[in-house]
């Protein structure tokens, strides 16, 4: 992989150029894992404009550091960010840019206060680059995603009346990891019965009963990239609302995957699913965005909601998941991970089943 790392640099190199600076700071966690292979709580990378990078962290992870970025030069310090502006300075960089949308001003009055450079924000470049995935990737974001149906899968047939939320979010939990994941990618959403009307609630004591709808958002972690889906099940057969709910979230879903293609606005892949849910009514019931980017953070560029500006292109991968919530009754959300190929028609990685499953 240190090629791969190396090539990344390259792009970023260019940026720095670009924007008249002579280095820029790297301080956002996936993004140096993202340029240098190391994963990390307390790294930064210096990015000369010419020349080779130097990677900083302190001493627990140095051997790390050693075994995943061997190209780079190495400073192992407790304090990072003052250190390597210092050194930037040192080697005659005057124009230091820097991560200012994670960069607290607590940190930065300590990273200059003796470096002697002046700083300048470099902006989400690095987010931008990370948007596009290579081949390897979309091979790790893929076996996330198998994982996570997989889990899904073995699980099905434990949820059955009297389990509860936060049981069946640690079946899942403890399945993804069994299965191979290094973890969950978030924290794991199970919402049954009226708690489905809150998209983001946390997993109770609350049992599962007979007649509910059962919304379970979770996703693996496999070697820094993230799954994400979703998938709203039916404990006992259906009333005749829950049936026509699931089936306009899914009719708004395969409408957003049809519009995924490249050269597609993000803010109109959004309207094309959302005109579905418009039309049957439940405009005020669907207000988050469709869908988002997904790779080394759970939620990155590109943002895939109302009004989001920027084009969709080859190699990106977004989630879509329309989602419908009734106050005091419950909801649906469905939800896949896809990525966008230049022939068109997007390739969905979670694949389990988009029918209403009665269970
Ligand atoms: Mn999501």
């Amino acid at each position: 992989m240190p090629q791969i790392h190396a090539a990344r640099r390259a792009r970023a190199r260019e940026m720095v150029r670009a924007l008249g600076a002579g280095a820029v700071l790297v301080t956002a966690r996936p993004n140096v894992r993202y340029l240098t292979g190391l994963a990390s709580t307390n790294a930064a990378l210096l990015l000369p404009a010419d020349g080779a990078g130097l990677l900083a962290t302190d001493s627990r992870y140095a051997l790390a550091a050693q075994r995943d970025a061997p190209d780079l030069e190495l400073l192992i310090e407790r304090f990072i960010e003052g250190k390597l502006a210092t050194e930037a300075a040192r080697r005659g960089v005057t124009v230091l840019a820097f991560e200012a949308q994670e960069m607290t001003v607590e940190r930065h009055a300590a990273m200059t206060r003796d470096a002697g450079v002046t700083t300048v924000p470099f902006g989400r470049k690095i987010e931008e680059l990370r948007m596009v995935k290579d081949a390897e990737e979309l091979e790790l974001l893929a076996t996330a995603c198998r994982l996570s149906s997989q889990a899904l899968a073995d699980v099905l047939p434990q949820i059955r009346p009297g389990l509860s939320e936060r049981t069946l979010a640690s079946l899942l939990d403890y399945r993804m990891t069994e299965l191979g994941a290094d973890g969950v990618a978030f924290d794991t959403i199970v919402a049954s019965g009226p708690n489905g009307a809150i998209p983001h609630h946390a997993p109770t004591d609350r049992p599962l009963r007979r007649g509910d709808l059962v919304t379970m958002d979770f996703g693996a972690l496999y070697q820094g990239y993230h799954a994400d889906m979703t998938r709203t099940v039916a404990v006992g057969e259906p009333a005749g609302w829950q049936r026509d709910v699931y089936e306009l979230v899914a009719e708004a879903q395969r409408t957003g995957i049809e519009a995924v293609e490249p050269g597609a606005e993000a803010g109109a892949v959004d309207a094309a699913a959302r005109e579905v849910i418009e039309a049957a009514g439940h405009a005020e019931h669907f207000q988050h965005g469709l869908g988002h980017g997904v790779g080394l953070e759970i939620h990155e560029a590109p943002m895939l909601g109302y009004g989001r500006t920027g084009k969709l292109a080859d190699r990106v991968p977004v989630t879509v998941e329309p989602g419908v919530y009734l106050p005091g009754k419950g909801g649906v959300r469905i939800e896949d991970v896809l990525v966008v190929t230049a022939g068109g028609g997007a390739r969905i990685l979670t694949s389990t089943t988009r029918e209403l499953l009665v269970l």
